[in-house]
């Protein structure tokens, strides 16, 4: 596997998530996984541009972004070149852009992803209610047009030419954990046309175990076995994962994380899916309780390839 973090929150609600890599490091990501049998290619973390650089009239922090986003495509374009998984933490979601951008560009856009998030993260520059590109990088890598006009248009189209030159359609997403989604995501969603957002609400009325089984159908209906998954730790509830800029109650619980992580586990161990790489994001230790959150996105992952109560699964 190859490690990349990505320490960019430039484009997220307030700072904290370039904090994340780090805190997740020291919550033992790596001997976590080489436990479970992996060898690990670390390449730290990128140097970002911390410092706030908003053009008038512009995205918040385009171009810092964009370099971040530009990096972060060539180091997961590299590792699936090279038959490796890439593994990037985050840093805000918006690292989505060139994380996935990366990977439909080295794949032509065969694959599909698995969203982990409360959020749908399909806002765009006219229906955001912050203007953070967070809650924008699905509309983003969908090709959805920006619906303004001026130089955050020609930002945006600038985004799209390089991470969206295989837009992914929304039949190749699947949505898991929804529970704060904007007035505007909504209409998104539905133009999307996607066949698979399941909210909470289905969560709690029809359990993890059909909301997997049901995303397994899916993706073998979607046309591609190519998976990447991205797991917000948003996604979480906030009693478990409080070191997060977005919180929302009512999230995943321990075991249902666990088993949606197992349950995925099988899927890629059985090769029923092809899992081609993985990030989290989202994780800021500045509001977190000692380290919690960074923790439990670590028991995740290893959930994620193989740990089990009664041993490795890898
Ligand atoms: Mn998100």
């Amino acid at each position: 596997m190859e490690l990349l973090g990505v320490p960019f929150d430039g484009c997220g609600y307030r700072p904290g998530a370039r904090l994340g890599p780090g805190a997740v490091r020291l919550a033992g990501l790596v001997p976590t996984l080489e436990k479970l049998g992996y060898s690990i290619a670390d390449h730290g973390d990128l140097l970002v541009d911390q410092k706030d650089q908003t053009q008038p009239g512009g995205l918040r922090n385009f171009e810092p972004a964009h370099k971040a986003y530009r990096e972060t495509a060539s180091h997961v374009q590299t590792a699936i070149r090279n038959g490796k998984r890439p593994l990037v933490v985050g840093g805000d979601h918006s690292n989505a852009i060139g994380s996935v951008g990366g990977v439909l560009n080295e794949l032509q856009g065969d694959c599909a992803v698995l969203w982990i998030d409360a959020h749908a993260d399909l806002n765009t520059p006219a229906t955001s209610p912050s203007g953070n590109l967070h809650g924008m990088p699905l509309a983003v890598l969908g090709g959805l047009p920006s619906g303004v006009t001026g130089l955050q248009d020609l930002q945006w189209k600038t985004l799209q030419d390089e991470f969206a030159k295989h837009p992914l359609d929304g039949g190749r997403i699947a949505w898991l954990g929804l529970r704060d989604v904007d007035p505007g995501e909504r209409e998104a969603l539905r133009s999307l046309r996607h066949e698979y957002a399941w909210t909470m609400y289905d969560i709690d009325r029809y359990g993890m175990v059909r909301a997997v089984e049901e995303f397994e159908k899916w993706l073998r209906n979607c046309g591609t076995k190519n998976l990447y998954i991205s797991f917000d730790v948003d996604s979480l509830d906030p009693v478990l994962a409080p070191g997060t800029g977005t919180a929302v109650r009512g999230g995943l619980t321990y075991r249902e994380m666990h088993l949606l992580a197992e349950m995925l586990c099988e899927m890629h161990s059985q090769g029923k899916c092809n899992l081609v790489g993985v990030e989290i994001v989202e994780v800021s230790p500045i509001i977190d309780t000692q380290n919690a959150t960074a923790i439990i996105g670590v028991e995740w992952i290893a959930s994620l390839f193989g740990k089990t109560i009664l041993g490795s699964r890898a």
